[in-house]
């Protein structure tokens, strides 16, 4: 009945610090020959554990519940009060869980699909690496649905969730969702889920499956994969283990250019072309542009807000035209029944579509012989300028990237 890996499940965050990410510059969206659906296996990794989850095999695997039979979902109380902020605890009728036999398996959740089954693009990015991890067609069942079936719930603020972690306390990677976040889901927008499908196939171990829940509006932490536990709550409190790192573990999706590495040198006879994808957040995007600087060897750093960047002349990035969506999206998914198409045309109701990536090229031309710098930048809809509104970049990666490189 004492499970330790239950202990503490809301006291404790990880240990485990946040510095097994590192930032870097990722070749996974950002590279030449980019489908718009990235496959499973490219998508850049950010995990923890030692070893990772994924890459045990066999009876331990097995033994980790983290094979589609072994599979089971924990959904509980936490029964912890403190003064001030949690006077009295959380309580649900009908806990799910593997010592009284009513946790969630895999099939049960697949039956669960049959009448609640979601679809959704979702690009993966990680509030501590520079550029978007990869791009999926995620299909699961919304958390909402999930959590009726515990019926009758009193004194739930909050939702916490953590995947397997090794059975060792300091590995413990969890993240949450307010109640409302949870169970309501305004007209339009996009409900968090458990997903048991990346591009129409099942989650491989590597992406977090066999169930992994995706956070649509989030960075990456609140899409924890090898998911187990789920523990409704009444501390108001955001328990997230990426809180920890100094990010603000309520930070959503910022709308944001980010433009593939140019080559260092670029012959003056050819025009220069830069491609890239902009990230679409809740703002929105109304456009892309791009600024080419000419720079010498000893040129001061520009900084993102400088006047000479914000006076600079962008010229506009135009976006590219939607792929073809009966081509892109797996077979068996129509593109009416994508959240976020239109139910009757079958096309996006906005573009690009909110908390994807859509490509954009930037047609610089030809350039004298020199040092150059290139920047794109995402504007909102509400006409703010990347990386605004927040330029705190743990509340949102959206620094504008440099390219460096010559003309000869
Ligand atoms: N259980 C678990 N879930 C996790 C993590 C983890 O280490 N353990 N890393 C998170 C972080 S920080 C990110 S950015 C994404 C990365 O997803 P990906 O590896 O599928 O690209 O997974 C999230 N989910
Ligand atoms: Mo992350």
């Amino acid at each position: 009945m004492t499970d330790p890996t239950r202990r503490d499940f809301l006291a404790t965050g990880a240990v485990a610090g946040c510095s097994s990410v590192v930032a870097q510059e990722s070749p996974a969206l950002a590279s030449p020959e980019r489908p718009f659906l990235t496959p499973a296996d490219e998508f850049r990794d950010v995990s923890r554990g030692t070893p990772k989850p994924y890459s045990l095999t066999g009876a331990a695997r097995e033994a980790a519940r983290l094979t589609p039979e072994t599979w089971r979902l924990e959904v509980t109380a936490d029964p912890a009060t403190e003064e001030p902020h949690t006077k009295v605890a959380a309580v649900v009728a009908r806990p799910l869980t593997i010592a009284a036999g009513t946790a969630l398996d895999l099939p049960a959740l697949l039956d669960l699909g049959k009448t609640h089954q979601v679809h959704f693009l979702k690009a993966m990015q990680c509030l501590n690496i520079d550029t978007p991890l990869g791009q999926g067609l995620w299909t699961g069942v919304p958390l909402r649905d999930v959590l009726r079936l515990c019926g009758r719930m009193t004194n739930v603020r909050r939702i916490s969730f953590r995947g397997f972690h090794n059975n060792d306390p300091r590995q413990v990677f969890q993240s949450s969702v307010d109640y409302t976040h949870a169970f309501e889901t305004p007209p339009g927008e996009l409900p968090a889920f458990l997903a048991y499908r990346l591009n129409g196939e099942p989650i491989p171990p590597e992406r977090g499956g066999p169930v992994r829940m995706v956070v649509p509006w989030s960075y990456g932490f609140k899409s924890i994969k090898w998911l187990q536990q789920i523990a409704l709550t009444n501390n108001p409190r955001n328990t997230d283990t990426y809180a920890e790192g100094n990010n603000d573990p309520e930070a959503v999706l910022k709308s944001a250019a980010f433009s593939d590495p140019v080559p260092a040198m670029h012959p003056a006879d050819r025009p220069l072309v830069v491609r890239g994808v902009v990230m679409c957040g809740p703002s929105g995007v109304r456009r892309v542009e791009y600024w080419v600087r000419r720079v010498e060897a000893d040129s001061p750093a520009v900084a993102d807000d400088a006047p000479e960047l914000l006076r600079a002349p962008w010229a506009e990035c135009p976006l590219d035209p939607q792929p073809d969506w009966t081509r892109t999206l797996p077979a068996g998914v129509r593109p009416q029944d994508v959240l976020g198409f239109d139910r009757t045309t079958g096309r996006p109701r906005e573009w690009p579509l909110r908390y994807s990536v859509a490509p954009f090229t930037a047609t610089v031309g030809r350039l004298a012989p020199g040092r150059y710098e290139f920047r794109a930048r995402a504007v909102d809809l509400n006409g703010f300028f990347q990386p605004e509104p927040r330029p705190l970049q743990k509340s949102g990666k959206n620094a504008i990237q440099v390219r460096r490189f010559e003309v000869a």
